[in-house]
């Protein structure tokens, strides 16, 4: 499965273009199915429809767990560090992870769940969030996680979207010197969720918690009960390539966030294919991804991509500045880590400490570098390179989205020619073109425009849950018969791919993607603002900060007093991760005489290039520019 040189990948990709179809049939025949396909794909982004694997079935975690059994049992799958240095980490090797799954397999079957049911995973990064993961497959059910971050409201919606029935939680999490008192924000995002019967709550903090009979069950009685069944195995359900596996939710331009849907048989060949490919995984190998579960990365590069190529992986609890800013070396020197995926803002937050931190560290083990989530600036790439690869790693900048399942333009490590900031090669099965604004494809090289896929490839979103039409209009609909990323990018004269950014409103604070009309609808929420815009500015560690316009005239206490209202008011709604971290007070926002908000004006202003702000005539009051730039922070 594993390109070996930059002649084999050419020739993977041209026959991935020319016969896509024998092309994927080949990868998908190093996987294990319980029966074969009939067809290898049936499209059109029309509709859109998207099937790979028809007719074939499996189930992933039998990939990921069960066939590693026989040679692999005691091979390392998940190593944990936790938030606390002082505190053990802990070691499950595949035959201990499967066992563990197959426990928790059945404490779900045990509480109700069903092949179909959605149940959503609200945990922190401890083994069990994993295990809760593989157990939902292992049985059918769909695994909805929303990361810890995110707040009761948010939570409560997710569930109402994708009507689940049960929720898996723990107690609180640690992160860094915070305590996350997971299980009270569950309690107060059920409030609203009656069609949750079951509340599966694990001991990680063990801070006072409710629990409510007859709903509430502790993780732990539950294991014991199945223990006293006496029944450790659970068979793996046999599931149709193109049902579902989850849902993960994601910010777009528009309204809330959506449910992007991912199916069993397409997502697992290609998680796996492009894990083994673009870190060229070695059996040995120890893998340490930074990311949460929470989001897509931990989905397809913590649990399911590294596990069906029988890779260890590092699992850590905490966050990069805790204890201190040298913690991911602490780990790197500690477990002899050989891969390290990482993102752009951890690196600049890292850099931001100086050299002090790195001086002396042992890297010896490093080989691989990745990076993802944003797009990389040089300069981050340069101290990534040297203070951390010593000059000898190759770093894969691997550009992909929740849609795309997995990596989509990404260099193959020591195989694909690096350059600081670019993505550079699309991978096997993936057709990347450049359109203007109307559509054109543009052709050649050494052009930018607007990121498009012109070819179905097996990761890609199915739907989004509940609302076809709408994952028709947000991917299919601005361009035919193109999948549309929201990305700008630019090819350059070698043909490489560099991504600028999203070219729609949505912001990447952080690695996270964060729609400006969610934060907006948020802050007007609050009860004395009448209206507010949002747009991203430049951040130095961040990437991208949160800038907020917002008109409120009567305000109870002072502005300052206001501003934090706001921000809590936010919290409240979206999650602590979308705080503006600025605020700036204004009479009026700019607007046509249709009554657009000009935007455009609101991000150069945020940007504080204030110089050329274009045409603003057609604006209903042109004053009001004049107000927010003397004004702006
Ligand atoms: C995997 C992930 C997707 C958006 C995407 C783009 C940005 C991700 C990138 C990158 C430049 C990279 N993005 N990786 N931009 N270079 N290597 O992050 O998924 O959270 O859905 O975000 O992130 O803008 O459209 P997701």
């Amino acid at each position: 499965m594993q390109v070996k040189s930059f002649e084999e990948y050419q020739q993977a990709y041209s026959l991935s273009v020319e016969q896509p179809e024998q092309f994927w049939e080949g990868i998908a025949n190093n996987f294990l199915w319980k029966k074969k396909w009939d067809k290898v794909l049936d499209w059109n982004f029309k509709e859109p429809k998207i099937k790979w694997f028809e007719g074939a079935k499996l189930n992933i975690t039998e990939n990921c767990l069960d066939r590693h059994l026989e040679h692999n049992g005691d091979t390392t799958a998940i190593i944990w560090e936790p938030n606390d240095p002082s505190e053990d980490h802990r070691i499950l090797t595949y035959k201990q992870l499967h066992a563990k799954v197959c426990q928790f397999a059945n404490v779900l079957k045990n509480n109700g769940a069903k092949k179909g049911d959605r149940i959503c995973i609200y945990m922190p990064m401890v083994p069990e969030l994993a295990i809760a993961v593989l157990a939902c497959a292992r049985i059918g059910a769909v695994h909805s996680v929303v990361f810890g971050g995110f707040s009761a409201q948010s939570i409560a919606d997710r569930i109402k979207d994708a009507e689940c029935n049960i929720v898996i939680t723990a107690d609180g999490g640690f992160r860094g010197t915070k305590e996350v008192p997971l299980k009270n924000i569950i309690d107060d995002a059920l409030v609203q969720c009656p069609s949750i019967k079951k509340v599966i709550v694990l001991t990680r903090s063990r801070v006072p918690v409710s629990m409510i009979k007859g709903r509430d069950v502790w993780w732990e009685d539950e294991i014991k009960k199945v223990e006293t069944q006496g029944n450790p195995d659970c068979p793996a359900e046999e599931m149709d390539a193109e049902d579902m596996l989850f849902i993960l939710y994601t910010s777009g331009s528009t309204g809330k966030p959506k449910g992007v849907v991912h199916t069993c048989g397409g997502y697992m060949v290609y998680t796996g294919y492009t894990f083994s490919n673009a870190f060229q995984y070695q059996p040995g190998e120890v893998y340490f991804c930074t990311a949460d579960i929470g989001w897509i990365t931990g989905h397809s590069y913590i649990a399911y991509g590294p596990l069906t190529q029988c890779a260890t992986s590092v699992m850590f609890e905490g966050i990069p500045t805790y204890p201190s800013a040298g913690r991911l070396w602490d780990i790197v020197e500690k477990f002899k880590v050989n891969i390290l995926y990482t993102a752009p803002t951890a690196i600049r937050s890292l850099m931001s400490f100086g050299d002090d931190v790195v001086k002396g560290r042992d890297f010896s083990s490093l080989k691989k570098l990745g990076s993802v989530g944003e797009p990389i600036n040089e300069e981050a790439w340069h101290w990534f390179d040297e203070k951390i690869g010593q000059g000898k790693c190759p770093i894969v900048d691997t550009w992909w989205q929740t849609e795309t399942g997995g990596f989509m333009i990404s260099p193959i490590a020591g195989i694909t020619p690096t350059k600081p900031g670019y993505a550079t090669l699309p991978l096997p099965g993936v057709q990347p073109v450049l359109v203007d604004e109307t559509g054109k494809v543009i052709e050649g090289n050494g052009v930018s425009g607007n990121l498009c896929i012109k070819f179905p490839w097996p990761g890609m979103l199915r739907t989004t849950y509940g609302d076809h039409e709408r994952c028709r209009t947000t991917y299919f609909a601005t361009y035919e018969n193109l999948y549309f990323t929201g990305d700008g990018c630019l090819r350059d004269e070698d043909g490489y791919y560099r991504i600028t950014g999203r070219v729609d409103d949505v912001l990447n604070v952080s690695g996270h993607r964060i729609g400006t009309a969610e934060v907006e609808n948020a802050i007007n929420m609050h009860a004395t603002v009448v209206e507010s815009a949002v747009v991203g500015y430049p951040h130095d560690i961040k990437g991208q900060g949160v800038y907020a316009f917002v008109v409120c005239p009567n305000q109870h206490g002072d502005a300052e007093l206001t501003r934090k209202d706001i921000m809590m008011t936010v919290a409240r709604i979206i999650g602590a991760i979308a705080r503006p971290d600025k605020i700036q007070f204004v009479t009026g926002l700019p607007k046509t005489r249709s009554g657009k908000i000009m935007r455009r004006i609101l991000r150069k202003i945020a940007e504080g290039d204030t110089g050329n702000l274009g045409d603003t005539s057609t604006l209903l009051d042109p004053a009001v520019v004049e107000e927010i730039k003397a004004g702006a922070l």
